[in-house]
């Protein structure tokens, strides 16, 4: 009877490193026979975006869409555009009560169905799904050691971070130079936001990481016996987000994967430094000359402008200098590509070797989803704790610390074609990977752990 049906609505925020993950989640459910409402915050920042919404849309016509309409952002100038549309959605979730009020069939039925929200949005969403009375969770869109370090940092917060790094439980020593700078930083938005939701995660139902206890069981154990954060609700690791065969990369294969076809197995490194990220040129043209360096073929994402609707009119020569566009033309070896590419594809694709990253989470975990070995370049954020996950729990990366944040000095061509040849080279990387693979497979298999806790919770919202 339609009483068994769990309803779940779900709530994204700001581009792709947290809507994919979302639309996975959402998949997962379907799956497992949950009813879904997604709630879509319009306009979306990047053409990517609504481009996989509605990719997404055709393949599960069973899924409701509610579109929230933002409230025009606070212009500041030359912030981040994803920060501004992160306060823009912040600044709309009042409009969640009337929307979530009218949904058919109702969330209301208690602990019947929930609610689940993306991490950056505790503080507004908390009073409306309060209001309605619907168990409801976040996601989480990082790993579970920064989660650990979220909750735990306003009682970090109250020292300086003078020593040589910070002592929370659960957590790997991390330096303090491995820290997000943005929340070291006294005035910084990113510090004033984490400040005022973090002390709420003890209010919420639970929390949803793309993790699995095979790679972070030490952090995950201490954050469920309440060692970080006194009354944590339950911490629910329901990762590997499998890609979406059904909704991405539908359609013809591109330019990449045709290319891809053509190139020995395990030749190529694959370079791409994530949706939100433009290097500055003069660190664009240093590594094209460190792949050219390398000698080995490389496939190459560049972006020219952090918002993809900006970037459409700089041709690829544009970005490169045509100096570095003819030597790689020369050379013969590469396919640079500033167009979206299906990065799922392309590291589940036999000729991929290796993957130069920034270690964004959701990268991380389709590396290891697919045993694809990481040379890390971590340039903003969360970016060094995952690459520190890269090299310590799964084993199958490499990172030079020494290269820094993104724009703390200009990485020389030589440094980047060296350490290309020490990831590409590296037999043992290899045979690490694909164990990290195996372990996510089995954590998404039947009985595996991240299966049973996603059955545990939705057999719980259909009670
Ligand atoms: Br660029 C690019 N194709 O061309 P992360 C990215 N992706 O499929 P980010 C493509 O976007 P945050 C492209 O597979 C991953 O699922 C990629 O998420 C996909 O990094 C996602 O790796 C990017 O978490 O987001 O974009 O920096 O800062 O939120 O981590």
């Amino acid at each position: 009877s339609s009483s068994c049906v769990a309803h779940v609505a779900l709530l994204p925020s700001a581009g792709m490193g947290h809507l994919t993950p979302f639309l996975r989640l959402a998949a997962m459910l379907c799956h497992h026979h949950c009813h879904v409402t997604l709630i879509t915050p319009k306009p979306t920042v990047s053409n990517a975006e609504s481009n996989l919404l509605s990719k997404f849309f055709s393949a599960f016509p069973q899924v409701n869409q509610l579109n929230l309409h933002l409230l025009p952002s606070s212009h500041t100038a030359n912030a981040d555009p994803f920060f501004l549309q992160f306060d823009a959605i912040r600044r709309s979730c009042h409009l969640l009560h009337p929307l979530l009020s009218s949904l058919s069939p109702p969330l209301r039925h208690l602990s019947m169905s929930s609610f689940v929200y993306d991490m950056t949005l505790i503080s507004p969403v908390l009073p409306v799904a309060t209001a309605i009375g619907v168990p409801h969770y976040i996601l989480f869109t990082s790993s579970a050691s920064m989660f650990c370090f979220y909750s735990y940092f306003p009682k970090a917060a109250e020292s300086t971070f003078d020593g040589d790094g910070i002592d929370i439980p659960g957590f790997s020593s991390v330096s303090k130079s491995s820290l997000p700078p943005q929340l070291l930083d006294r005035d910084g938005i990113y510090r004033k936001l984490f400040l005022e939701d973090s002390p709420k995660v003890t209010k919420l139902h639970g929390v949803f990481l793309n993790t699995f206890e095979e790679v972070e069981s030490k952090t995950l154990k201490a954050l469920n016996a309440g060692e970080v954060v006194k009354d944590m609700p339950p911490v629910h690791a329901l990762g590997p987000f499998v890609p979406c065969y059904e909704f991405e990369g539908l359609g013809e294969r591109g330019e990449s994967l045709k290319w891809l076809d053509k190139q020995p197995n395990g030749s190529v490194i694959y370079v791409c430094f994530g949706s939100r990220i433009a290097l500055k040129s003069n660190q664009i043209r240093e590594i094209g000359d460190g792949l050219v360096r390398s000698g080995f073929r490389f496939l190459w994402v560049v972006k020219g402008n952090k918002v993809d609707k900006e970037d459409e009119e700089k041709g690829l020569e544009g970005v490169l200098g045509i100096e570095l566009a003819e030597r790689i033309t020369k050379d013969n070896k590469g396919l640079v590509v500033k167009e979206w590419v299906d990065q799922r594809q392309i590291l589940d694709h036999s000729a991929v070797g290796g993957f130069f990253s920034h270690c964004g989470w959701n990268s991380v975990i389709e590396a290891a989803f697919y045993g694809v070995p990481i040379l890390g370049w971590p340039l903003l954020g969360d970016q060094k704790i995952n690459a520190e996950f890269v090299v310590s729990n799964g084993g199958f990366g490499i990172w030079k610390k020494d290269w820094g944040w993104e724009g703390e000095r200009l990485v020389r061509g030589e440094e980047i074609g060296d350490a290309i040849k020490e990831l590409m080279r590296n037999e043992s990387l290899i045979t690490k990977a694909e164990e990290v693979k195996m372990a996510a497979r089995k954590a998404i298999g039947v009985g595996g752990g991240s299966e049973i806790n996603l059955q545990k919770i939705t057999e719980q919202w259909k009670k």
